[in-house]
């Protein structure tokens, strides 16, 4: 039988975290014949939850599940792992200034960064939940000088599903009907759902839908879902990202094929996005890499809506190296 894999998680006491561990626990993140040992990474406000959620995965008596661990010590908690799920991080508080946020997220996503750098395992994979992930994504691997920078991602898969299923949901097809959608840029309100390359049953979206309701209803509701599940739900998305988290960890270990998705990955200068950035792409997953999807036609509509999203990254990107978080 295979080893344990080692998989972190941090913010484990929280909402997205109840739903992560179960899901990984009965080996939906890397495959129902891999054993995995979890260590939960959490600060003094979250440690008892993440206990009890703890106890909660013993009561699972999970057959893959080998051990469980809480910690308030993140190089403990990254020691030897295969997997980090960084999903804590410091949400905007009431006056916050971006600054005061990204200064706060710096003196999380930093230090967790040196600690996967100290200690984790060769292949490391890091997904960066915790917002705003893409920037939080390139501080941690600024500070794992020794981890390539591939191995840090942030995630985009959530707007990506939301993406597929709100096509799906318009043209009243299965969304295993749908290919090649694809999210651009940043997790946040200025991020691009393109359809232009999108297929139903093999025939082009843009044949079937117009493109009003694309400019006008489509692209702001997928980019406004977080919300419009805060208004209806009374909090934030839970279950549904950590279903994204388990999607991305899932098919960068086991491969896409030939399908596409999504994923927030350091760029190679593709696409006009500035090398180094960490931004959503059209991606597949081959050998267990990323891979952007090259060669395709950007028209202008598209253009100007990467651009946009590309430059809220630059400046996210420019204000944590003006506060030394780089
Ligand atoms: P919760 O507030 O329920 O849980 C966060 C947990 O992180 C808390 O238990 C807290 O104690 C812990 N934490 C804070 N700082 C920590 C640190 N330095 N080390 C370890 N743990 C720490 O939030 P939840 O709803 O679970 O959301 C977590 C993050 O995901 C938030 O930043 C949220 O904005 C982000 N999201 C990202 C999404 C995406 O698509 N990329 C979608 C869902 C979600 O909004």
């Amino acid at each position: 039988s295979t080893s344990p894999v080692t998989v972190t998680i941090t913010g484990a006491g929280g909402q997205i975290g109840y739903a992560l561990l179960f899901r990984i626990a009965s080996g939906q993140l890397l495959g129902p014949d891999v054993p995995v040992r979890v260590r939960l990474l959490e600060i003094p406000a979250g440690r008892s939850a993440a206990e009890g959620t703890a106890l909660e995965l013993q009561d699972g008596a999970f057959p893959l599940l080998h051990s469980v661990d809480v910690t308030e010590d993140a190089n403990a908690a990254f020691d030897g792992a295969n997997v980090a799920l960084l999903v804590g991080a410091r949400p905007r508080g009431a006056g916050m200034e971006r600054a005061d946020l990204l200064e706060a997220n710096g003196a999380i996503f930093g230090p967790q960064g040196a600690a996967i750098n100290a200690g984790a395992a060769d292949d490391i994979r890091v997904l960066v939940v915790g917002n705003p992930a893409n920037t939080n994504a390139l501080i941690a691997s600024a500070h794992a000088p020794d981890v390539p920078a591939e191995r840090f991602t942030a995630m985009t898969r959530l707007d990506h599903n939301r993406a597929v299923a709100q096509l799906a949901a318009k043209l009243d097809v299965p969304v295993t009907s749908i290919e090649r959608v694809i999210v651009w840029g940043n997790h946040s309100a200025s991020q691009y759902p393109d359809l232009s390359h999108a297929t139903v049953d093999g025939r082009p979206a843009t044949e079937l839908v117009d493109e009003r309701w694309l400019a006008d209803e489509y692209i702001p509701r997928v980019a406004k879902r977080g919300a419009e599940i805060i208004q209806v739900r009374g909090s934030s998305s839970a279950a549904s990202a950590a279903s994204a988290a388990i999607d991305h960890v899932h098919d960068w270990v086991n491969g896409t094929g030939d399908r596409w998705t999504s994923a927030a990955i350091v760029s190679d200068g593709s696409y006009g996005v500035p090398a180094g950035l960490i931004s959503s792409f059209p991606v597949r997953a081959v050998d267990g890499e990323w891979r952007i999807v090259d060669g395709l036609t950007i028209d202008d509509f598209s253009r100007q809506r990467i651009d946009a999203s590309v430059a809220e990254l630059v400046e996210e990107r420019d204000a944590v190296r003006a506060l030394g978080l780089l």
